[in-house]
C-alpha cells in the first residue's frame, strides 16, 4: 500500500495547531512500516521549517525501560526539535499551547563538532560533544489518551513539545554519564530516580545510535545542536499549578511550571 505522507503530515500538524487529540494513524490504514514512519515524521518538518521555524536538534525516545515499559512500546525511536519548541530559562509552559503535556528529565548533548553515521560510537560522541547539560522534556502525543504504536509515535515526531534546557552542564568526560543521578520531583513528590545507565546503558550510546540512524537517511547530526538521550524514568502529567524538578548530579537543576 502506498502511503500519502505529506497528507499524515499535515493530519499531525493540525493536530499540533488546533491543539486536538487525533485518532492514531494505525487505525486508520491497515499497515504503517517504520520507513513510512519517518519519512511522514520528515514531512512533518519540513512543514515546520517551511513556515520560518529552525531546527534546534534532535531526539531520543524510549531509551529506558521506565519508559519503555510506561509506553508499552519496546524500542527506540528518534524525532526532531524545532527552535521553537525549546522553552526559555524560567522553565514556564503555556498549557493553552499543548493537549495533554507530560514532562520528564532528559540528559542533554550539546555537540562542537558533526556526528554522522555509520559506524558512530559511544567515545565518538563524548569527543564530539561541548557539554552535557540537564533537561527536562515536555512531551505531547498528538493521539488520543496518549497511546499509540511503534510507527504512529514515529510518525508525530516522538511526541516531542517542549523542552526546558539547564544553565550549569559538564564537559562530556567530567563526570562517568553512566552514574551520574537523576532525582525527578514533581510538586514535591520524588516520582522517579535513575542513574544515565538506564539509557541503553550509556547516554553517550544513545546518541551513537541517533548518528547512525540518520546516516542510514543521509543525515547527521550537527554542530551546536542539542540531543536529548531520552528520559530515564516515566512521565508525569504536567498541569497547571504543576511544578516539576529535574535535580542532577554534576548538572544542577532544571524545572518546568505548568501555567494554566
Ligand atoms: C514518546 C516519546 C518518548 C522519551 O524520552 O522516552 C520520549 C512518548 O513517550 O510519548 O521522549
Ligand atoms: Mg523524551
Amino acid at each position: 500500500m502506498t502511503i500519502d505522507h505529506a497528507h499524515w503530515a499535515a493530519y499531525l500538524l493540525a493536530g499540533i495547531d488546533e491543539r486536538r487529540e487525533l485518532q492514531a494513524i494505525t487505525k486508520q490504514i491497515n499497515a504503517l512500516g517504520i520507513d513510512d514512519a519517518y519519512a511522514i515524521q520528515a514531512a512533518l518538518l519540513e512543514l515546520q521549517l517551511g513556515r520560518g521555524d529552525s531546527l534546534a536538534g534532535a531526539k531520543l525516545g524510549l531509551t529506558s525501560v521506565a519508559k519503555q515499559e510506561q509506553m508499552s512500546v519496546s524500542e527506540p525511536v528518534y524525532g526532531w526539535v524545532p527552535t521553537s519548541t525549546v522553552l526559555g530559562a524560567d522553565g514556564v509552559v503555556a498549557l493553552n499551547e499543548l493537549i495533554h503535556p507530560r514532562c520528564e528529565p532528559e540528559l542533554v548533548f550539546v555537540l562542537a563538532e558533526s556526528l554522522s553515521g555509520p559506524g558512530v560510537t559511544a567515545n565518538d560522541v563524548l569527543d564530539a560533544t561541548e557539554k552535557v547539560v540537564g533537561g527536562i522534556e515536555v512531551i505531547d502525543s498528538r493521539y488520543e489518551a496518549f497511546s499509540f504504536t511503534l510507527p504512529d509515535v514515529i510518525a508525530d515526531n516522538t511526541s516531542a513539545a517542549r523542552v526546558a534546557i539547564g544553565s550549569d552542564g559538564i564537559a562530556p568526560r567530567d563526570a562517568d554519564l553512566t552514574t551520574l543521578g537523576c532525582v525527578f520531583d514533581v510538586d514535591g513528590e520524588i516520582t522517579g530516580t535513575a542513574t544515565g545507565a538506564a539509557l541503553l546503558g550509556d547516554p553517550a550510546l544513545c546518541v551513537a545510535m541517533l548518528a547512525n540512524h540518520l546516516g542510514k537517511h543521509g543525515q547527521k547530526l550537527e554542530p551546536g545542536w542539542i540531543v536529548m538521550a531520552g528520559a530515564a524514568t516515566d512521565a508525569r502529567p504536567l498541569s497547571a499549578g504543576t511544578v516539576a524538578t529535574a535535580r542532577y548530579s554534576h548538572l544542577g537543576s532544571v524545572t518546568v511550571t505548568g501555567k494554566g
